[in-house]
């Protein structure tokens, strides 16, 4: 059964899934010892792990590079963020038989121009696609996708975009009619009255997935009340957890005038050996060096 089918089978089981965010090998290790039951291969947090905004800077060879890199280290299936699509519709099938390959289970595109700008900042340029062309583009991808169970889910940005629940419940139709098999609804809120709304007002014939990064209100019980979520998107939460972690660490090394107090407070380096697979590298040495 391909991982696709069972994300899908999962979503039908358990009514939701928690899809952590994923930017690098290491973090999806932790993100499958945890629990979740995917993951979501963010181009805010790669593009962070660069050092760089999430605006369209980051090709499609370094996040398939990663996505590859993580599809290696994990059993888990992983949902790609493909922002929107790398251009047209020809660059979105171009881009779908790479992902498919590169071992995703499913993508996300946004109604959004190119190049884009991350729908979280503050006053960010948030330009949306004539409604027809972005249909074109998830033809495109239902189209070239080679496993039926692959998710092709369109992202849209109409509330990011300021353009109200109305536009957006529009676009999404649309989106459903071109074949999309779910719906993206994102909110910069940061309560979650505008997600609330849409979900309730929503009446198409997929299910919604939403990234609760605005709006960290709206837990997972809240979201099995609105009845048509099935994906929770954890976006941002790896690689600022990490920061915090690290920011910590290194301003106390600092001040500390050396590693003498923080060593205790961070993982030992054997559990670190742990997650590298040292375990059966040393098994296989005893084995095979000869
Ligand atoms: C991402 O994680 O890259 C996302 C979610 O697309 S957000 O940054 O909130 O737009
Ligand atoms: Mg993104």
């Amino acid at each position: 059964m391909s991982k696709a089918k069972q994300l899908r089978n999962r979503m039908a089981e358990r009514g939701l899934v928690h899809i952590m965010a994923a930017h690098s090998p290491l973090s999806a290790v932790l993100a499958e010892e945890a629990g979740f039951d995917g993951l979501w291969a963010s181009g805010f947090e790669l593009s962070a792990l660069y050092g760089l905004p999430d605006m369209s800077l980051i090709s499609m060879t370094q996040h398939l590079d990663m996505l590859r890199a993580i599809a290696g280290r994990s059993s888990l299936p992983i949902v790609a963020d493909i922002d929107t699509g790398y251009g047209n519709a020809i660059n979105v099938i171009h881009a779908i038989s790479e992902y498919e390959r590169a071992g995703a289970s499913a993508v996300v595109i946004e109604d959004k121009t190119f190049p884009k700008v991350t729908s979280l900042a503050a006053g960010g340029r948030q330009e949306l696609l004539r409604v027809e062309e972005f249909q074109g583009k998830i033809e495109a991808a239902v189209n070239t996708r080679l496993d039926p169970d692959f998710l092709v889910i369109a992202r849209t940005e109409a509330l990011i975009a300021g353009l109200g629940e109305e536009e957006a419940l529009k676009r999404a139709k649309a989106y459903v009619q071109a074949g999309a098999d779910m719906i993206l609804i994102h909110s910069k809120k940061n309560d979650p009255s505008e997600i609330e709304s849409f979900a309730r007002a929503w009446d198409g014939d997929v299910p919604l997935t939403i990234v609760p990064n605005a709006y960290p209100d709206l837990d997972a019980n809240r979201t099995q009340a609105l009845g048509n979520i099935r994906m929770v998107i954890y976006g941002n939460y790896g690689i600022r957890a990490a920061t915090t972690a690290m920011q910590g660490t290194f301003r106390r090394i600092m001040a500390d005038g050396g590693v003498q107090n923080v060593h205790k407070d961070i993982v030992p380096v054997e559990e670190i050996f742990r997650l590298q697979g040292m375990e059966k590298t040393k098994a296989d040495e005893k084995r095979f060096l000869r």
